[in-house]
């Protein structure tokens, strides 16, 4: 694979001079500490916002965003150099669709990230969701599962549609912290993170409000209903997170491969259920059949059945 060769990131230009100012201010912060580069990985269910945020930070309409379902499996890395600081920014398809957990998305996001280091990851989901269920644990599970629980050291969760009225009589902040809390509950129990030791990471929940019809102060930057600007927020966040003392996390085979043998062929698990399904219960289906034909029945006892046609 031929290895992307970083754009100028000119999309900076496009924020208000104050956002431009603070976003080189925090990576020359990181700079002084040796990072010269930030690879951010963006995850989470299908629709939550994702490739808006990955534009929202970039300043570029680079990743494609879609009200329904995007057809591409592929994730994608925008990569930028600004003042000899290099940023890849890593798009990746959302990983429920029907009600599972899409196994086979995961394995193309786990070989697309082979040899790369993450430094940090977006979990995404949207403040204006009423409900965790076991599907958002599920997600969380096979995240855990494909990086390891050491990933919780180097995430946050950010909620998108950040611009919104609290349901119920709910002021924000309340609604806010409620979210949150469920969220991150839902987190700890789907990696399973002992109680003490998850209190102890402080995971970050970050506001994000891609829509453009955001609101904007005086400056022109993008803020949340509490006035805060929320782009030079959530890099500010990244660096936090970054500088926090826990490692990035190097995607290698023996990541990939699970410290667990029995899980190395779960790729093949659809392809085998698949496989079943055709020989068993087609065949089932098909000895049904025949053994309807060998028997003659009465025309009333056929219609019942539902087999034969509506003639009569
Ligand atoms: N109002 C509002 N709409 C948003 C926000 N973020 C995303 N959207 C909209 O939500 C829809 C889905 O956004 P995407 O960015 O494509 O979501 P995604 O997570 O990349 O989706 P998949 O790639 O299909 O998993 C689009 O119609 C976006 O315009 C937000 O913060 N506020
Ligand atoms: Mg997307």
């Amino acid at each position: 694979m031929m290895a992307q060769v970083p754009r100028e990131w000119t999309g900076i230009q496009q924020f208000p001079v104050t956002t431009q100012n603070r976003l080189l201010e925090l990576l020359g912060k990181l700079k002084e500490e040796n990072v010269s580069s930030l690879t951010i990985l963006l995850m989470g269910k299908g629709g939550v916002g994702k490739s808006s945020t990955v534009n929202s930070i970039l300043g570029e309409r680079v990743a494609s965003v879609s009200a329904f379902q995007s057809e591409g499996l592929r994730p994608m890395m925008y990569s930028r150099i600004r003042a000899d600081f290099t940023l890849n920014i890593i798009d990746t398809p959302g990983l429920v669709e029907g009600g599972y957990v899409n196994e086979q998305a995961l394995e193309i996001i786990k070989r697309f990230l082979l040899n790369k280091t993450i430094d940090v990851l977006l979990y995404v989901d949207r403040l204006d969701s009423y409900r965790v269920d076991s599907l958002d644990k599920q997600v969380i599970k096979a995240i855990t599962d494909t990086f390891g629980k050491r990933i919780w050291q180097r995430s946050l969760v950010v909620l998108t549609h950040a611009q919104l009225s609290p349901p119920d009589g709910l002021n924000y902040d309340e609604f806010f912290a409620r979210r949150s809390e469920a969220l991150l509950k839902c987190i700890r129990f789907g990696a399973r993170i002992r109680k003490e030791e998850f209190q102890k990471l402080a995971l970050p929940v970050v506001l994000v409000e891609n829509s453009g019809r955001c609101k904007t102060n005086d400056n022109g930057e993008k803020i949340l209903p509490d006035g805060t600007p929320w782009i030079p927020k959530l890099v500010e966040v990244m660096t936090t997170v970054v500088a926090n003392g826990s490692k990035s996390i190097t995607v290698d085979q023996k990541l990939i491969d699970g410290p667990d043998p029995n899980n190395r062929g779960k790729f093949f698990i659809p392809l085998i259920l698949a496989f079943q399904y055709f020989v068993v219960v087609k065949g089932i289906q098909r000895a049904i059949e025949q053994d309807i034909r060998n028997e003659s029945k009465p025309l009333w006892e056929l219609r019942d059945m539902g087999l034969a046609d509506r003639k009569f």
